[in-house]
C-alpha cells in the first residue's frame, strides 16, 4: 500500500494547517522540511524533535522530507564541499535518530524549478503555473528575481528564497565552468559520502529531477531522462541511491515515457510526486488537474506502473491548481490537491481490487 501525503511547509510558511490536511481522506502523513535552515547547514536534533511532536499532536505523522538541500558548495565541489558534507551527513544521521527515512533532493544548479506564470487562467477559471519558452528565452536571468516574485502571491516560493535570488549573478558566476559531466561527478561523489550514514539509519535518497527536463539559462541539468537514471543507479549501485519519481516534470519532456521510467526504476523508487500536466505546443505547457481527462497524461497508466513495480513508499500530490477562490503559495493550496489525493487513491482502490 502507498503511504498517500501532503506537502506542508511547516507553521509560520504554509496558508494550509494541518488540521485541514488531516481531513484529506487517506492522508495520514506529510511530507516536510526545516524551512529556516540553510543549504550547507547541519539540522540540529532538537528541531527535528520539535517539529516531528508538532505533526504528531495534529494527528500525522513525518512520512518524509523534501527537502535537504544540498549547497552550491557540494554541486560544484567548491572549497567547503567536505563541510557541507559533514553537515549533510550529520543531518541525515539526526534524522534517522528520529525514525525518518526518506530524503528528497535536487542537483540542479541555481534555479530549483522555472515556470513562466503563476497563474495562467485556465478555461474552468482556475489558474495554474504554466511555462513558455519562448517568454523565458526573453528573459533576462538577472530579472528573474522580480519577474517571480511579483507572480508569487506574496509567499516565498521553494527554490526562490530571496537571499538567493539577491545573488543570482554570484550564482551564475560560481556554474560557469561547471559542464554536466562535472555535476554530475560531484553529485556521485556526494553520494558516496553519505552511503554509510544513509544504510546506518535506513535512509533512502530520492533525487528530484530537474523541472523542466532539459538545460536552461545555459545551465547543466543531469536528470532530465531514463538514461540520467540509468546512469545515476548504476553509478551508486545501492538501494539508498533512489529517485523521486516526478511526473510533472519528467513529462515536460513529452519523450519521456514516464511507465517505461517506473519499470525501468522499480525499487530505486522512493518517493513519488503524481500530477498532470497539459500540453499546448512543444514550446508551451500549462498545469492541469490530476484528472487524466484535463490534461496530456495517462494518471491511470501511470498508477498502474507504480503498482505493478511494488512501490509502497511515500506519494503526494503535486501542484495543485489554485480555485475556489482560495489564497495560497502558487501550487500548494489545499483544495485542488485534496482533489487530486483523494483522486489518486480512486485510481489506486480499482487498480487493487482488479488484481
Ligand atoms: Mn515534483
Amino acid at each position: 500500500m502507498m503511504d498517500m501525503t501532503l506537502r506542508y511547509y511547516g507553521p509560520g510558511y504554509d496558508s494550509v494547517s494541518l488540521e485541514h490536511i488531516r481531513q484529506v481522506p487517506g492522508v495520514k502523513g506529510v511530507i516536510t522540511t526545516l524551512y529556516g535552515t540553510k543549504p550547507g547547514e547541519a539540522w540540529k536534533l532538537e528541531e527535528i524533535q520539535e517539529l516531528k511532536k508538532y505533526i504528531e499532536a495534529r494527528g500525522l505523522r513525518i512520512s518524509g522530507i523534501e527537502s535537504v538541500n544540498v549547497s552550491d558548495a557540494i554541486k560544484i565541489a567548491g572549497p567547503e564541499r567536505d563541510r557541507d558534507i559533514e553537515n549533510y551527513i550529520k543531518t541525515l544521521e539526526n534524522l534517522g535518530r528520529e525514525d525518518i527515512h526518506m530524503v528528497c533532493y535536487n542537483f540542479m544548479p541555481v534555479f530549483d524549478w522555472t515556470r513562466s506564470e503563476l497563474a495562467r487562467v485556465r478555461p474552468d477559471g482556475a489558474t495554474v503555473l504554466a511555462y513558455n519558452q519562448d517568454v523565458i528565452d526573453k528573459l533576462d536571468p538577472d530579472h528573474m528575481k522580480e519577474s517571480i516574485e511579483s507572480m508569487s502571491n506574496g509567499f516565498v516560493m521553494p527554490g526562490w528564497e530571496p537571499d538567493r535570488l539577491d545573488s543570482l549573478k554570484e550564482l551564475f558566476a560560481l556554474y560557469a565552468d561547471i559542464d554536466s559531466d562535472t555535476l554530475f561527478a560531484n553529485l556521485v561523489f556526494f553520494l558516496k559520502a553519505i552511503g554509510p550514514v544513509c544504510e546506518k539509519y535506513d535512509i533512502k535518497m530520492a533525487i528530484h529531477p530537474d523541472d523542466p527536463a532539459w538545460p536552461i539559462f545555459g545551465l547543466p541539468r543531469i536528470i532530465t531522462c531514463k538514461a540520467s537514471y540509468e546512469r545515476l543507479l548504476r553509478a551508486v549501485d545501492k538501494p539508498y541511491n533512489g529517485i523521486t519519481l516526478c511526473t510533472g516534470s519528467l513529462g515536460t519532456d513529452p519523450n519521456n515515457d514516464l511507465v517505461d521510467i517506473i519499470h525501468y526504476c522499480k525499487d530505486r523508487i522512493h518517493f513519488a510526486h503524481v500530477r498532470n500536466l497539459k500540453y499546448n505546443t512543444p514550446r508551451d505547457f500549462e498545469e492541469a488537474a490530476h484528472l487524466s481527462s484535463d490534461g496530456s497524461m495517462d494518471m491511470y497508466a501511470i498508477m498502474k506502473a507504480l503498482f505493478d513495480v511494488g512501490f509502497n513508499g511515500p506519494i503526494r500530490p503535486d501542484h495543485g491548481r489554485m480555485i475556489w477562490g482560495e489564497d495560497a503559495m502558487p501550487g500548494y493550496g489545499l483544495y485542488d490537491r485534496a482533489l487530486g489525493a483523494a483522486y489518486l487513491q480512486g485510481l489506486y482502490e480499482a487498480i487493487v481490487k482488479n488484481n
